[in-house]
């Protein structure tokens, strides 16, 4: 839990002008409120559909929703062709920087051609409607293209962050059963090409089902082919034709899967649908960022493989046909000035990212943003994890000028959109707190029993009223979607996961994850998956994982390990050795921060480990309650194993 919930005092109005000629004002929540299904429905009108629904929502049979029932649209084609139609095809869709320096200006009428050519060498090659292509990619137009490709045939769309390993990505495919994989040589990070498509060898080697193996040439590293299996995406699309005609699919036609950590090992596929994600990413984008197609640029300065990405790099920001800005590599390369540059280069004026990267900035110095034009700022949006208060007011003074409202937009991978999130022309602004339920959201803070409680108190966040860009199940397991969301406080009421507090105001304070999912640089990452890589080295016998509090990336990995009794090593050498396996297992982001070798782990009689205990021990603190401990003296006997500076 962040401590960063105090009565922080200040308050921050929105700009008079910004205001005056906002996209959305204050009556939006009165509207919504009067009739929220009417309201959702006005939103569903900003797209094309080909069919109008005969039903806004189906809550007949919940937790499984259906929203503009009967309803029938390409997702695709409302991102892009009915754009061109109206004569916006010149118009960028998305300024591309690539880390060495090279660009790209993609207009859309370009992402357009680029999409159908895509398309086409799907339907070659044999995907259809309904079937699921992994994407495993760097950051460059080519995902883009993949992902409304897909969307164009129907087929859905499995995108895996880079950054993780090839198991990861292996019990991905076979978990969401994929046909095809695209993916690329390689990507450029911290200044050298970082290769990708090892990986996709060894995972797809193990699993069953991928025909094809499609490769994005981009660093021109060397490449292990498989002749049969794998193909360039130079050789297969390009030579297609760049007209292609959308079909209509049913609202609730799957648009995507989303991999997100569970309180268990297993991740879970978060399915999205195709109407009502579109209708709500479209809307929010357009309302919290006060999106002007005409005049603004946007920039969520964010990886694509996380639903950040997926819903307001790409989906949002071309439903409303914005200008975006698109970075493929890492904030400082070549030098910390890199995004600050990028903004001068650009006159971005909406800028989209994370706590943790204004806490690497706030560590790297305000000379540096000091030193570029940034004037072309006019909205800010954090994402991810709670923002704290002094990460926020260095925000605002040293990239917005003291100027740009900054809107904290909480929600999930399961939530799809904005949930709970300030209006730029709206709001008076709270460092620290995420403030508001969107128009048309219902959430709730409730405590253990699920009774709502007033201001000025601490409990969970649930959400009461089904939203469009709600999870509609998990993939393949439609109980486990039951029993992790909607079975806490019935079938009807959606429990996040998250501790909030409600101020004096009502204001909504987030408050971390109640569950043992840690939240690193904003990417979730499970307990239980930690634990189960390090217990799967040969000289660990036990593991108990925590996030402890990180002035840099929110929380930091810190693992607690029993070594089984013939590993003889247990200093320094074995420590890096098992930081180094977690890295390779899991992806660099699971890496522990430190791991403490110790005798035995605390537990209650259930078995289960205390990690409550642990995280006090992590963070340096007393501990807390040990009464339901099978033994309470173990913890006497880990705090003496520890280094004097943890
Ligand atoms: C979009 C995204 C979801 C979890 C969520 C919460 C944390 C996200 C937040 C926030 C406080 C915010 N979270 N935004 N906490 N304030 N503005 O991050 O999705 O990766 O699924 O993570 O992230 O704990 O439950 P996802």
């Amino acid at each position: 839990m962040s401590e960063s919930t105090g009565s922080e005092g200040r308050r921050f109005p929105a700009p008079e002008q910004l205001a005056a000629s906002a996209n959305v004002g204050p009556d939006v929540y009165e509207q919504a409120e009067s009739d929220r299904l009417a309201f959702w429905e006005t939103q569903a009108r900003r797209l094309s559909w080909t069919q109008e629904w005969d039903e806004v929502l189906d809550w007949t049979d919940p937790p499984f929703a259906k929203w503009f029932v009967g309803g029938k649209l390409n997702v695709a084609y409302n991102c892009l062709d009915r754009h061109v139609e109206a004569g916006h095809g010149d118009q960028v869709a998305y300024h591309w920087e690539g880390e060495p320096g090279d660009t790209r200006t993609i207009t859309y009428a370009q992402l357009t051609e680029d999409v159908c050519r895509a398309a086409n060498a799907l339907l070659e090659l044999g995907v259809q409607a309904g079937d699921r292509v992994a994407i495993y990619m760097p950051m460059i137009p080519e995902t883009i293209v993949a992902m409304l490709a897909c969307a164009r045939i129907g087929a859905v769309h499995m995108v895996v962050f880079g950054g993780f390993s090839a198991d990861a990505l292996a019990s991905r495919i076979t978990d969401a059963g994929a046909v095809l994989v695209v993916t690329a040589d390689g990507g450029y990070r911290r200044g050298a090409p970082s290769a990708l498509k090892p990986a996709v060898d060894d995972a797809v080697s193990r699993t069953e089902g991928v025909r094809n193996v499609l490769v994005v040439r981009r660093t021109e590293q060397d490449v292990e082919w498989t002749e049969g299996r794998d193909l360039w995406w130079h050789d297969v699309v390009d030579r297609q034709s760049p007209e292609h005609t959308p079909e209509a699919f049913d609202a609730e036609h799957p648009l995507y899967i989303m991999y997100t950590s569970g309180t268990t090992a297993k991740p879970k596929g978060i399915l999205h649908t195709s109407g009502g994600y579109l209708t709500q990413v479209a809307y929010t984008h357009w309302a919290t960022f006060d999106l002007k197609p005409d005049t603004d640029v946007y920039w969520t300065a964010a990886d694509v493989g996380w639903v950040t990405g997926h819903s307001y790099i790409v989906y949002g920001p071309l439903a409303n046909r914005a200008t975006s800005v698109m970075y493929e590599g890492t904030p400082e390369t070549p030098h910390r000035g890199r995004w600050f540059e990028l903004i001068e280069k650009y006159r971005v004026s909406i800028l989209y990212t994370a706590p943790t990267v204004i806490r690497t900035f706030m560590k790297w110095g305000e000379d540096i943003p000091a030193g570029f034009d940034l004037t072309s700022l006019r909205v800010l949006g954090s994402v991810g994890e709670p923002i704290n208060p002094e990460a926020w007011l260095w925000y605002h003074q040293n990239i917005g000028g003291g100027r740009c409202p900054i809107v904290d937009t909480w929600w999930q991978t399961e939530t799809g959109a904005h949930m709970i999130t300030p209006l730029p022309g709206v709001t008076d602004l709270k460092p620290g707190s995420a403030q508001t339920p969107f128009p048309g959201i219902s959430a709730k803070v409730v405590d253990d029993e699920g009774n709502e409680l007033g201001d000025d108190s601490t409990g969970l966040l649930v959400l009461t009223q089904p939203w469009p860009s709600m999870l509609r199940t998990i993939w393949g397991d439609d109980d486990r979607y039951v029993d992790t969301y909607w079975s806490r406080f019935g079938k009807e009421v959606y429990f996040a996961g998250d501790g909030a507090k409600k101020d004096a105001d009502g204001d909504i304070w987030l408050l971390g994850r109640v569950d043992d999912v840690m939240n690193v640089s904003g990417h979730r990452i499970s307990t239980t998956e930690v634990e189960s890589s390090l217990v799967a080295h040969p000289a660990v016998a036990e593991a108990a994982v925590v996030g402890a509090s990180d002035p840099t990336t929110g929380q930091g990995i810190v693992a607690f390990v029993i070594l089984r009794g013939s590993a003889q090593d247990s200093g320094e050498d074995l420590v890096q050795q098992l930081r180094t396996h977690v890295s390779k297992d899991i992806g660099p982001i699971a890496k522990p921060r430190q791991i403490m070798v110790v005798q035995e782990l605390p537990k209650t009689r259930s078995g289960k480990i205390m990690r409550r205990l642990l995280r006090d021990v992590a963070e340096n603190r007393e501990l807390g309650d040990v009464t339901t401990l099978t033994d309470s003296s173990v913890m006497n006997l880990i705090k003496d194993k520890l280094p004097a500076t943890s």
